[in-house]
């Protein structure tokens, strides 16, 4: 963290100390309330379990645009014309910001750390000093890198497409920059690599040569695990599912969808999913759905955490708040045994009505404390004996006898046949929603202290 030498007082942040957790009776806006990193849950930290990292573009490079006018922010660290200088400042307040939040990852994209050349041989060295840049902070205050990956989206020459673009000289100028964020990525220690599809999709199905684009996209991402593998990445590949949004259809349109694709073309073993909140929900699924979809395929790799306006279909990218979502994305991050090497990156932008320097913590404080809250309640709740029942009680004809017989793939169709014949009409039993519905609430009310 920059700091003036003769007052002490960083940089960017001037006036925010470092946050600290002061439990639930406090009403500092600048201080985590259920958020404690070393406090034990399951035998491990909060820390260790909750793996949060702060996002480098909508933090450090967002302005609060929108289609309908410009940025409404400012800020100090994007004020310099020189694109060098300006990075260097961003960067700075970007780990100036890291540990005044007490936050241990961060994630980027190539062109949000460093900046686009006028040729693929400039752009690799403007990444690479960026590189050099984040390595020294990274040892000065032991952040690490959740994730890094490669911008494919906003260029006007990926218009068409990435990987996927119909155009084979696109798809040179998307590897050429997916190997330098892989060389990026490893060089600061990164734990995964992301691939959000932003373009890869389509606009008009009826110019489309939908079978090749997938093809292609299937090639692209082989050719990127062999690479991403030979110069020495142990981490995990993530696919980000999305529905839509920049393109009317994207190919890994939600979590089943893409643990079909991974399966199909045996990219299984290396690849698991990045399951985002507003994502899922621009599918029509719950937050906690595509969660559960991925952790049952053995394919949960991490969390892109914040949530969409329930009111409104678009991609809002808001803080997560809700204790509701938070609860219930914990309870299948708990019973599947935690992220790994995965995370909660919280993939979410402050509104543009939010200009105050103070909002970015204020937000960030307010996410991690939705998921401290989530994490503690819902533990509690999977730890009540009557979860399991309700759920998994439900199942118990296949425990043994003629339904585990079924299961194991000993009864064919006649075999079924006669015992539907011998057994009558099946008695029915209650599904007991409401019931499960009401455990959970009161585990909520009762709180996280
Ligand atoms: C876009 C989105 C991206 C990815 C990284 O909706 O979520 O920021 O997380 O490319
Ligand atoms: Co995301």
């Amino acid at each position: 963290m920059t700091r003036n030498v003769h007052t002490g007082e960083t940089a960017y942040f001037p006036g925010i100390p470092r946050i600290r957790y002061e439990g639930p009776d406090s009403d500092n806006p600048l201080a985590f309330k259920a958020y404690d990193p070393e406090r034990e849950i399951r035998g491990r930290s909060m820390e260790d379990h909750l793996r949060f990292a702060v996002c480098y573009w909508h933090t450090f490079c967002a302005t609060g645009a929108d289609p309908f006018g410009p940025g409404t922010r400012a800020p100090a660290w994007a004020a310099k014309p020189d694109p060098l200088a300006r990075a260097t400042d961003r960067i700075d307040a970007a780990f100036e910001f890291f540990s005044k939040l007490n936050v241990p990852h961060w994630c980027f994209h190539d062109f949000d750390l460093a900046w686009e050349g006028a040729s693929v041989a400039e752009s690799e060295k403007n990444l690479e000093t960026m590189v050099g840049l984040a390595q020294e902070r990274q040892k000065a205050t032991g952040m690490k890198l959740l994730w890094g990956t490669a911008n494919l989206f906003s260029h006007p020459r990926y218009m068409n497409g990435a990987a996927t673009n119909p155009d084979f000289a696109v798809v040179t100028r998307a590897a050429a920059q997916v190997k330098a964020a892989l060389d990026a990525t490893v060089a600061l220690g990164g734990e995964n690599y992301v691939f959000w599809g932003g373009r890869e999709g389509y606009a008009c199905l009826q110019t489309t040569d939908t079978r090749r684009e997938l093809e292609h996209f299937a090639t692209f991402l082989h050719q990127a695990r062999d690479y991403g593998r030979s110069i020495g990445f142990e981490g995990t590949f993530l696919i980000e599912p999305k529905p839509m949004e920049p393109m009317k259809h994207q190919y890994d349109f939600d979590a089943q969808t893409v643990i079909g694709f991974l399966r199909h073309h045996g990219l299984a073993g290396d690849f698991k999913l990045n399951v985002e909140a507003n994502h899922a929900t621009l599918a029509g699924h719950s937050f906690a759905h595509d969660l559960r979809m991925a952790a049952d395929a053995g394919l949960l790799g991490s969390i892109d955490a914040n949530r969409g306006d329930p009111q409104n279909g678009w991609d809002t990218d808001q803080f997560p708040t809700d204790l509701y979502d938070t609860v219930h994305a914990m309870m299948v991050v708990l019973e599947a045994g935690g992220l790994g090497g995965g995370g909660l990156n919280f993939d979410a932008k402050v509104r543009r009505e939010s200009i105050d320097p103070e909002d970015l913590f204020i937000a960030h404080i307010g996410g991690m404390d939705a998921f401290a809250r989530g994490l503690i309640i819902a533990d509690r709740i999977l730890a009540d004996e009557r979860t399991s029942a309700l759920r998994f009680g439900r199942y118990e004809s296949f425990d043994d006898g003629d339904g585990k017989r079924f299961e194991n793939g000993e009864l064919d169709l006649p075999a079924l046949r006669n015992l539907a014949a011998e057994n009558g009409e099946p008695a029915q039993r209650s599904g007991k929603q409401e019931l499960m519905e009401n455990l959970i609430n009161d585990y909520i009310v009762r709180g996280a202290a």
